[in-house]
């Protein structure tokens, strides 16, 4: 059995001021082309079907556009719900849907019975989860996701002999390893709190499985030799500029799973330009590109999204990367002893990164004495 692995479609999500609608369907159309170019037997959706609880109506149109395509090319398709989705939203017509090969997962109480694929692979799906779910679903006690992961695992009633495949949506670490994330995910901790390993799942938990098809961090990778995220469908955050998006298949045969990887082709890739604005406008960039623009220019450049515009039409942000370094910690206490012209010194050299020049001192000193005194 060969399948197409795609998680992190986030449907609806923007990318500062643009819609991502047209970009989502230009891979998505690619992802169906290659359904029917390679003959594959499934799709499987991990999970961040929509970018929010609350799709927009574009999104909506998009995925039903998606699933239709899907159905018409006669594949089996498995879709669980991920952090970003409504679970409910997600498990609007379910049981009409069963009937046409659609398998659609969002509560763990229905991730228990597996479904065949051919006449040995089984499919599991495991929705997010968090372990209130699962106390809820079960009357367990489990403690941490972990705990509960381990709880509805142990209700699976898994036959080794076959070939079993999960899909999940949960920050899987490698067994002593570091995982690697891309930026534009949000990682929670149980209580919601933006943490990362708090809610992390150590691979070896899915050891009866001969393969894991993983959603939620967006960077593909594999966290086990039987588990691998496939990454998000496109760069959703400057920090994925320079990484790669990619297809994942799945090729299962009697035990033994392997997959290989096919590139994805951007309508609008995602660029990050560092320099000053004049070496950027002069640079030989992609005008076609999202382009993140971060300035070297030690003094503010009068509207720079403007002139960048000129030359690259798809500009979606620019700042200076003076900004970016921080100010140094400091504590309320401190700071009450410190003069205002003390702090705007500081302040100054830490966003420009060179001190005030004896002229602007005295300015400053002129302004911050004018106030003292109105
Ligand atoms: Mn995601």
């Amino acid at each position: 059995m060969r399948i197409l692995q795609l998680s992190d479609l986030h449907l609806g999500k923007r990318l500062k001021e643009y819609s991502l609608i047209a970009d989502q369907r230009y891979v998505l159309e690619q992802a169906l082309d290659l359904i029917k170019e390679e003959k594959l037997d499934a799709c499987f959706l991990c999970g961040d079907i929509y970018d929010s609880s609350v799709p927009s109506a574009e999104a909506t149109v998009l995925y039903d556009e998606f699933l239709a395509k899907l159905h018409a090319l006669g594949i089996e398709v498995f879709i669980i719900s991920g952090n970003h989705d409504s679970a409910d939203k997600l498990h609007f017509g379910k049981a009409v849907f069963e009937a046409e090969k659609i398998h659609i997962v969002t509560r763990v109480e229905e991730s228990l019975t597996p479904i065949p694929l051919g006449d040995d692979v089984m499919i599991y799906q495991l929705p997010f989860i968090r372990s209130l779910d699962v106390n809820e679903a079960f009357e367990t006690a489990a403690k941490g996701t972990s705990e509960a992961i381990k709880e509805v695992l142990g209700r699976m009633n898994i036959d080794t002999k076959k070939t079993n495949i999960l899909l999940a949506h949960q920050a899987v670490f490698p067994f002593n390893g570091k995982l690697l994330v891309g930026g534009s995910e949000e990682l929670l901790s149980e209580d919601g709190e933006a943490v990362g390993d708090v809610a992390s799942v150590d691979a070896s938990l899915f050891k009866d499985f001969d393969f894991v098809a993983l959603g939620h961090i967006h960077k593909a990778q594999n966290v086990a030799k039987n588990a691998r995220y496939a990454g998000s469908i496109l760069k959703y955050h400057r920090d994925e500029a320079s990484s790669e998006k990619s297809f994942t298949i799945i090729n299962a045969e009697k035990k033994n799973v392997t997959y290989s990887t096919k590139p994805i082709h951007f309508l609008h890739d995602v660029v990050l330009m560092k320099g000053t604005l004049e070496e950027i406008l002069q640079a030989d960039g992609d005008k076609n590109a999202y382009v993140f623009a971060l300035l070297d220019d030690k003094s503010l450049v009068e509207d720079p999204m403007a002139k960048l515009k000129i030359k690259y039409p798809y500009a979606a942000w620019v700042d200076y990367s003076s900004h970016e370094s921080s100010l140094p910690d400091m504590h309320v206490a401190d700071i009450e002893h410190v003069s205002k012209e003390k702090l705007f010194s500081d302040f100054y050299l830490s966003q420009n990164g060179e001190p005030l020049s004896e002229e602007q001192i005295k300015i400053v000193h002129g302004l911050l004495g004018e106030k003292e005194e109105k």
